[in-house]
């Protein structure tokens, strides 16, 4: 890599590498191989010149003090957080010999843990994947944030797509179901704003009363997990009024029989009692969606962090299917655009699983590494988890029922491996930590979730230290394991600049902008053309049956006995100025999120003594948060709100949220269900 260094400032072009569906195109003034500024572009159209407060701070989390510059050795108790500095060749040789002694006895003991901290096509998965199948480690089942929903969209659509970004701004009604969009898809806000001041009529579908549900028209507070019966209750409302798109039901539609057959034993009334709501709230929303043209959805991966979470999104990605929404490029839904980059991208090229060279390796689900960290090896499990390597994550505050992770980390005969930028709860249990780079000092490209760009990264400065990208660690690492395979020889920017499929991605654009808009049609679904087998948008999905109201596994009513001792669902949806559990050590962005809260509504809290300020014990049978409680508005009766995600260490109690959460899987998609949770609250 070279980086020209000149005294007057420059401009560099970037792309946002955070786990968010905006993926902004930055604009990195440097000076003196120093970031001055991290702006938006203005010319980028999702990003329009206009960045989160996150990530316009990016210098602060850059240059931050407590950055790791070295590789270090642990010399203290695993989670203590006591390194040494050591130098790259012990640490690469010490980590090559503690692999290789693995691998020897069954490489599968070894365990690749990532996510993503960077979403980057070669910084994520691209040199690292390369190792690990060479290796033939075992394979992670990436399920922590959107399998449930991305399957579920696959199952319905063929593959998870929707709608254009842009095109929200010309819908006359959004439904913002499942999202806080303030808060987490913030350029999405924006054109919804455009839409309303244009006249459109926003209606916000959210148990929480957040900042964006305030500034919607209407706001609907179900309970959490109910989503599917109130997209039953819709159907049955539409077929009752025909408000329904009878040509595009015919043309486009697989079963819409079966469907309406279920929809119609959802009468208003009974999702109204499953739901929390008023059967009134269901019939007007009906009504909207069935009289106003362009309806849109913009559905987020909040309302899928629940047992039903599967069933739930095939069921709202339905709606627009009834009454023809697709047919106009401002209506329809998006959860994901995602698959459209999927046929785009050099995934065989970039991860290059053909090294596996025919061994079939066991996949761990990476949401239930709490049980798999503390297995013995069994016939049905293969061996023990004998050595982990995690990169882009911080398992040990964002997995589920953390006891059980922080049990696993701390295991004395696990050898833990951690590349990272800072001492997070999981580099805390590290044998080594690897100083990796970030955005600013390495190349990557990306694809996004929340728009239709392809995107790429030059670096503006020089690594920070001796951090180097993840991709140069597993380059290093292959040398050292005597992996001689040329792919181990490709660049970064190499694998940056060939990710996409030059016949889909303006190559040039890229280079030249930083950005690349994918070709896909305005309206792409308005003519149907899903991308099924058949063309058609599926119902009755092989293995999945139709789509149906699947209830929370902890509920008043799915689970009386367990709601009679913890009478109080806790969801625990993203903080605005944290991204997941990255930036919670940025002092500014700490003290706007203040410490960590527990919102409750005011009756809630007056029947257990509770006042805001007080500090209070959050628990279930897995565990106890302590917190300061906060009596608020934005909580519904029966329903507790725990931002998250705080890194244990900074709470009371060295816990977090996750504490509290259990590791049964969705519907659909293997995924946590971190917001389907009972609790009981009591003052400290
Ligand atoms: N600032 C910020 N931005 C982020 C993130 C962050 O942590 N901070 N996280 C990023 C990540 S990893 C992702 S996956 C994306 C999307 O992440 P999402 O989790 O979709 O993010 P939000 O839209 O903030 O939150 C979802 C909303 O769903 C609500 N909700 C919870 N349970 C239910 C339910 O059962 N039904 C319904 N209808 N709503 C429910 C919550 O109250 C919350 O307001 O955002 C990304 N962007
Ligand atoms: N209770 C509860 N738990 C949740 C959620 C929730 O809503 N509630 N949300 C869930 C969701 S949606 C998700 S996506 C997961 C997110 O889980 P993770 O993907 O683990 O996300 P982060 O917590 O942001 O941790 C990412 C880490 O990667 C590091 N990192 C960033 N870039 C790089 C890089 O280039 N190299 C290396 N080596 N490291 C890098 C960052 O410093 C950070 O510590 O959490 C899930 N956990
Ligand atoms: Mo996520």
């Amino acid at each position: 890599m070279s980086v020209v260094d000149s005294a007057a400032p420059r401009v560099v072009r970037g792309a946002c590498p955070h786990d968010c569906p905006d993926t902004c195109a930055l604009h990195v003034t440097v000076q003196g191989g120093r970031v001055l500024r991290v702006q938006g572009d203005p010319d980028h159209p999702p990003t329009h010149g206009a960045l989160c407060t996150k990530v316009s701070r990016y210098a602060e989390r850059l240059y931050h003090p407590e950055r790791v510059l070295t590789p270090l050795r642990r010399v203290g108790a695993k989670g203590a957080g006591s390194f040494e500095p050591i130098g790259w060749d012990e640490a690469l040789d010490t980590v090559a010999a503690r692999l290789k002694a693995v691998a020897a006895r069954d490489p599968q003991a070894v365990l690749p843990y990532s996510y993503a901290g960077t979403m980057g096509l070669v910084q994520g998965d691209g040199m690292a994947a390369r190792f690990f199948h060479r290796l033939g480690a075992s394979l992670l089942d990436r399920t922590i944030c959107s399998s449930a929903g991305g399957e579920a969209l696959a199952a319905t659509y063929g593959r998870p797509v929707g709608m254009h970004l842009e095109w929200f701004a010309e819908s006359r009604l959004i439904l913002i179901w499942g999202s806080n969009s303030i808060a987490s898809n913030l350029h999405f806000w924006t054109f919804a704003q455009q839409a309303k001041r244009a006249g459109a009529r926003l209606v916000c579908i959210d148990p929480r009363r957040t900042e964006t549900a305030e500034k919607c028209h209407q706001h609907i507070a179900l309970l959490p997990g109910t989503d599917g019966a109130l997209a039953l209750a819709l159907m049955h409302e539409l077929i009752a009024h025909d408000w329904l798109d009878h040509d595009y039901l015919e043309k486009h539609v697989e079963g819409w029989p079966a469907l309406r057959e279920r929809a119609l034993h959802w009468p208003a009334e009974r999702a109204a009692a499953v739901c929390g709501i008023s059967a009134e709230e269901v019939r007007a929303l009906a009504r909207d969606y069935g009289t106003t043209r362009p309806a849109a959805i913009r559905l987020n991966y909040g309302m899928q962090r629940v047992h039903g979470g599967g069933n739930a999104v095939r069921l709202i990605a339905l709606l627009p299917c009834l009454v023809g929404a697709w047919r106009q490029r401002a209506g329809g839904l998006l959860l994901s655009s995602s698959g459209w980059f999927r046929p785009h991208l050099r995934t065989a090229w970039l991860q290059r699983s053909d090294l596996l060279a025919g061994r079939t390796p066991r996949t761990i689900n990476m949401s239930t590494l709490g049980d798999d960290l503390n297995r013995e090896a069994s016939a049905a499990f293969g061996p023990k988890i004998e050595a982990l390597v995690v990169y882009n994550s911080n398992p040990v505050a964002v997995a589920p029922e953390s006891a059980k992770v922080v049990r696993g980390f701390a295991r004395e005969d696990l050898f833990t491996v951690v590349l990272e930028h800072f001492l997070t709860d999981t580099a805390d249990h590290a044998d080594i930590v690897l100083p990796a780079t970030m955005q600013p000092e390495h190349w990557d490209a990306h694809r996004a979730y929340g728009h239709t760009y392809a995107m790429l990264n030059e670096p503006a400065v020089a690594p920070a230290g001796q951090a180097r990208s993840n991709a140069a660690i597993f380059r290093a690492l292959a040398a050292r394991m005597g992996f001689t395979d040329e792919c181990f020889a490709d660049s970064d920017e190499a694998m940056a600049r060939a990710a996409f499929d030059p016949e889909a991605v303006d190559a040039q654009a890229l280079a030249a902008q930083g950005w690349a808009k994918l070709r896909v049609a305005d309206a792409p679904f308005a003519e149907g053309g899903f991308p099924t087998p058949g063309g058609k948008v599926i119902v009755d999905a092989p293995g999945l049956g139709v789509p149906d109201h699947v209830p929370n596994y902890e509920s008043a009513q799915s689970s009386p006995a367990l709601a009679a001792r913890y009478p109080l669902a806790m969801i625990s949806p993203p903080a605005r100025h944290f991204l997941n559990s990255s930036f919670a050590n940025v002092a500014s962005l700490r003290a706007a999120e203040r410490e960590p809260l527990l919102e409750m509504h005011a009756a809630d809290a007056a029947a257990r003594g509770i006042a805001s300020g007080d500090t209070v014990r959050v628990f279930n049978d897995r565990g106890e948060y302590v917190c300061k409680a906060e009596v608020s508005a934005r909580a519904r009766p029966g329903v507790v709100n725990g931002l998250g995600v705080w890194w244990r260490k900074q709470g009371l109690a060295g816990t977090n949220v996750n504490q509290l959460t259990h590791q049964r899987l969705t519907d659909i998609g293997r995924a946590p269900s971190f917001y389907d949770c009972l609790v009981e609250v009591r003052a400290l």
